[in-house]
């Protein structure tokens, strides 16, 4: 890896000048930490809501993680607080360069709606939002499409549902472009839900697929067996895996941070794979993940990584466009557009 090198500050500005592609956030996950502690009813535990600059920089090991997310599903519970976190979290993703938001949600009922009154109150925010954007002669609108999630811990008919929901609603309303496998890594199995994820894909949408978060190599077996279109993390793999997806890649999304502290590790030179998926040139992309739990930007992944393995401004640059090649938008002609306008915009940079 390569050439012209940086100092630090200088790599965090040029991240944060970069057009970006994120593909992995989640949207409770990146919903901002003031309006959660405004919005919390009394019964919520506001020690769960601070971030990791008020906790201290270990405190976000998986459990961690997953108590805070309880935390912000019973805070966020009407269909004006998803509306708001939905809008909130679309402007910052946009005022940090990000120009592609693939942003993924576990429908949930709220107090005044149902699942698919959950997911048509987001789709109708992510409307007016690009409607804004073009409104106001933003010359370089964000583009947002949507993943929506099963939960691993949840069951399989509601799994099901989901991808019903994600079929009809795409039909209908766009926006909707594959769905994604998340939730407590500790819980239940990909093959529970494998059913589910084959009707998503007969049904022609994507699927992204959590894997190797935690020790578990009959579940990561399964999935590589299905070969989701994308892998999340893909951390704790065996030597039999990283053997097959080298013979034949399946684009992986990494979370730098959200890596390190879920796999409690003190800095990102001992990521498990990070550099060598680098070095090799596999397909992978930089993400956020959860924005908030992690307090962190997309800018921020992208200079974290390309510290870590010391990649040069050229190479930086190229990691910035790659997450285009596994976008799960299936309009050609707008993605052939998008990769032109990243070219030329991080050509210039
Ligand atoms: C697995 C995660 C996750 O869907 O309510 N989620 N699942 N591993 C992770 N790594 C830390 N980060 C987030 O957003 C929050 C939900 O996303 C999933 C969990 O199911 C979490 O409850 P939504 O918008």
């Amino acid at each position: 890896m390569g050439a012209r090198r940086v100092s630090m500050g200088a790599i965090h500005r040029f991240c944060a000048a970069l057009p970006k592609a994120e593909l992995h956030a989640h949207l409770h996950g990146c919903a901002r930490l003031d309006t959660v502690r405004e919005l919390a009813p009394p019964g919520v535990d506001k020690a769960e809501l601070r971030n990791t600059s008020e906790v201290g920089q270990n405190d976000r090991s998986l459990d961690a993680c997953f108590a805070i997310f309880g935390a912000i599903h019973k805070t966020v519970t009407t269909l004006a607080a998803v509306r708001r976190i939905t809008r909130e979290v679309l402007s910052d993703f946009a005022a940090d360069g990000v120009k592609y938001l693939e942003l993924r949600t576990t429908p949930r009922t709220l107090a005044d709606a149902d699942v698919e009154g959950y997911v048509r109150a987001l789709l109708a925010e992510v409307a007016s939002f690009e409607a804004e954007q073009v409104a106001q002669g933003i010359s370089w609108p964000m583009t947002v499409r949507l993943l929506l999630s099963v939960d691993r811990s949840g069951d399989t008919a509601k799994a099901m549902v989901t991808v019903q929901l994600a079929t009809r609603l795409r039909a209908e309303l766009g926006c909707i472009v594959g769905v994604d496998f998340s939730g407590n890594p500790t819980r239940s199995s990909f093959e529970h839900f494998r059913e589910a994820f084959e009707a998503a894909r007969l049904a022609g949408l994507r699927v992204a697929v959590h894997v190797g978060e935690v020790n578990a190599p009959e579940d990561t077996a399964a999935v590589i067996d299905f070969r989701p279109e994308r892998l999340g993390h893909a951390l704790l793999l065996s030597t039999h895996d990283l053997k097959r997806l080298r013979e034949r890649p399946i684009p992986i999304e990494l979370c730098p941070t959200s890596n390190l502290k879920t796999l409690q590790l003190n800095e990102l030179e001992s990521h498990p794979t990070l550099t060598t998926w680098l070095a090799e040139g596999y397909p992978v992309s930089i993400s956020t993940d959860d924005s908030t739990v992690f307090d962190t930007t997309s800018s921020r992944e992208l200079a974290l990584a390309a510290m870590a393995c010391h990649l040069s401004v050229e190479e930086i640059a190229q990691l910035a466009q790659a997450p285009l090649a596994h976008a799960f938008d299936p309009d050609m002609a707008a993605m052939d557009r998008l990769r032109r306008r990243f070219e030329d915009a991080c050509a210039a940079a």
